[in-house]
């Protein structure tokens, strides 16, 4: 039987595994290309690791590397029930948090390399985990689209490690009880912005649609509902979708350069984030925790039929 050592946590609720060991050699290259031979030669893999029966539609699978930048402690390739993702904020908290429980890592700052390029990270003394992300920003505005069943939305179209449609229109408030409603309601904008050819930078596919609201208790407290590629909502608020969000406060004047915007999920666990000006948009930081939740070895039987996983 195969063996794959992994280490399961959760970031503000949404879980991460993070693989160590008995994976295949991706050999040499980019974060980029190796992320490219993964999903070419082994994805299969991946399905095994995140799908069911041992993973579920939210688990965000974090593939440890080794760097090209030897100034970088890890590098990282996020993939999910579906495919890959350029960065993931909860996941680098994860990692972050991952090689802090295995003494790889002591409080202070690291760097983290991945297909998307190299983010910044602080292990915080009490635990929290600061991400500086890849820069982010707002490539649309006022993109208006028609979603069967729901009228016209509009929203923004943005950047933060993962191409994002950000829209403030939901037909029900965003609380937990609302998620099959708030699903439907994303996965019909998402299949809207499809069929209109509304892409990122050089037509990129957007695979993640943001509400961005405030929280049902009558705080005033920011809240976001967000949709993930492979049709779970994100449990956390979502590392790269507040880094997009942030690209769209800053551009609209809404939030200042160094002021703390809380970002809480659906859960109503929170990230907090600020910005300092980049040169296309912001240079986003994000903090929050992860708890690690199970260290296990992954078993691939060659008799079991679901061995590779299921695509539910
Ligand atoms: O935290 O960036 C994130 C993320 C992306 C998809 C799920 N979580």
């Amino acid at each position: 039987m195969r063996q794959i050592d992994v280490i399961d946590s959760h970031t503000a609720g949404e879980p991460t595994r993070v693989v160590l060991s008995g994976f295949p050699e991706l050999g040499d290259g980019s974060l980029a290309e190796r992320r490219d031979r993964f999903r070419s030669r082994f994805d299969r893999w991946r399905s095994a690791l995140v799908c069911e029966p041992r993973g579920s539609d939210t688990l965000v699978g974090a593939l440890l590397q080794r760097p090209t930048d030897p100034g970088c402690c890890t590098g990282a390739i996020f993939f999910n029930n579906v495919g890959y993702l350029g960065m993931c904020g909860h996941g680098t908290i994860g990692v972050v948090r991952t090689l802090a429980h295995l003494g790889r890592i002591a409080p202070g700052g690291h760097r983290i390399e991945t297909p998307v390029g190299v983010v910044g990270v602080e292990l915080h003394a009490d635990g929290r985990v600061s991400v500086e992300n890849v820069e982010s920003y707002r490539c649309a505005t006022g993109v208006a689209v028609e979603v069967p069943g729901y009228g016209t939305v509009a929203g923004d179209v943005a950047w933060g490690g993962n191409w994002f449609f950000l829209t403030e229109q939901s037909p029900v408030a965003l609380e937990l009880a609302n998620a099959p409603a708030l699903t439907a309601y994303t996965l019909a904008i998402r299949h809207a912005i499809d069929a209109a050819g509304i892409g990122g930078d050089a037509g990129a596919a957007i695979d993640h649609i943001e509400i961005g609201g405030t929280a049902p208790d009558g705080s005033g407290a920011a809240r976001n509902f967000v949709l993930c590629p492979g049709g779970a909502y994100d449990r956390s608020p979502c590392g790269t979708g507040t880094c997009a969000k942030l690209a769209c406060l800053a551009a609209d004047g809404r939030l200042a350069e160094g002021e703390t915007w809380v970002q809480q999920g659906i859960l109503g666990s929170a990230f907090e984030a600020s910005y300092r000006r980049g040169g296309r948009g912001v240079l986003p930081r994000v903090t929050g925790r992860a708890w690690i939740t199970a260290r296990s070895q992954i078993l691939l039987d060659p008799e079991d039929p679901f061995a590779w996983g299921v695509d539910t």
